[in-house]
């Protein structure tokens, strides 16, 4: 990884940073300036055909430094499945075959109801085209003892860079689609739409909570001081979401992740019926039962044993196969296809 790479993912303070909201990112990108139309693509590093989603790593054409395109098709939107929508006279029709009662057609509805969500990360730094790759996973089993030993040291050295949590917390970014806006320092948060979702396609909901409190990196650093703020999360995020989107608690997944991709504490809220990545049980820890873990033990999440999955290219992987905790296997995988973890 070459240092102005590894910069980007070194944790800074934010007070130490210049950011001119809505015209450049922290690395004075003019982000208004990013047009597909200027993407040339060099390769596709994930072609994901259950979540059709692909990851090109490519550069803008007149920019240096790598850029990753995340292209993904969205879910059906109920409401649009009418005669405003796919069943409108602008949609074309064309057969592919006929058999007695069966008929195979490809369609192009109007352009309004076929948008692709398209995530754009420029400049990439090496960690992002890790986390963006098609890769062999491995799951390993995190001690209280390797976790002071391997893990804290290793997300002390390097870990993605958390300016687009400060912006959000400090007012200057994504702020006209927050949800729900609890200021107390202690145990407030903002909850908001996740990167990962439109914003509008209830059949995909998830929305994002990040506390407002500094200094907590994760679940591991959860005790019984930190209940009122979790319950606040908890009491607060899922009355916001029925009232918004007609979401009861009960259809509501509502989870931390362990390992989180990054280290300021927050909570994912997702819908029941939405399979959204890093839902499986290697990854996901409901809140709910966080709550009463460390409920019945102040200290749970100190003592336990976390497993966590780990990818053969991250760096971590290289520290706990050196101390002899997992073992890299020869891959293929590059030409299969993966589940997002
Ligand atoms: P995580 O568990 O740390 O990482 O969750 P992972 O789920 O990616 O493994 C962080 C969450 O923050 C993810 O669900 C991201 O999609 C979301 N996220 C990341 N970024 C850079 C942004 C952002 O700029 N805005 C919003 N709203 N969400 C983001």
């Amino acid at each position: 990884m070459s240092d102005a790479a590894h910069q980007n993912d070194v944790l800074e303070p934010p007070s130490s940073k210049k950011i001119k909201i809505d015209q450049q990112n922290e690395n004075g990108v003019s982000v208004k300036q990013l047009e597909l139309k200027d993407f040339i693509a060099e390769k596709v590093i994930k072609n994901n055909t259950n979540t059709k989603t692909v990851c090109i790593e490519g550069k803008f054409r007149d920019k240096t430094g790598v850029a990753l395109v995340v292209l993904e098709k969205n879910a059906f939107k109920e409401e649009e499945l009418n005669d405003t929508g796919y069943f409108c006279p602008e949609t074309v029709q064309e057969t592919y075959f006929q058999n007695d009662i069966y008929g195979n057609y490809v369609c192009f509805p109007k352009s309004a109801v076929n948008g692709v969500k398209t995530t754009i990360i420029y400049p990439a730094t090496e960690k992002h085209i890790v986390k963006y790759s098609q890769q062999e996973v491995h799951i390993v089993v995190e001690t209280p003892e390797l976790y002071e030993k391997l893990t804290l040291p290793h997300i002390e050295k390097e870990q993605f860079n958390l300016q687009w949590v400060y912006n959000i917390l400090e007012g200057k970014t994504e702020q006209d689609r927050i949800v729900h806006n609890n200021p107390c320092e202690q145990d407030g948060f903002v909850l908001l739409p996740d990167l990962k979702w439109d914003g509008v396609t209830k059949e995909t909901l998830y929305l994002l909570a990040i506390v407002r409190r500094r200094g907590i990196k994760s679940l591991r650093d959860l005790n019984a001081s930190h209940l009122p703020l979790l319950k606040r999360v908890r009491d607060e995020g899922k009355k916001k979401i029925l009232e918004k989107y007609n979401l009861p608690e009960s259809q509501l997944r509502i989870y931390f992740h362990y390992q989180p991709s990054f280290y300021h504490l927050h909570i994912h809220f997702t819908y029941l019926r939405h399979e959204a990545p890093g839902i499986y049980a290697e990854k996901a820890h409901l809140l709910s039962t966080v709550i009463n873990n460390i409920e019945m033990m102040n200290n749970y999440y100190q003592k336990a044993s976390l497993p966590f999955t780990i990818k053969q290219m991250d760096n971590i992987f290289k520290v706990y196969e050196t101390n002899g905790c997992v073992q890299r296997i020869d891959s293929n995988i590059e030409n299969t296809e993966l589940i997002d973890k």
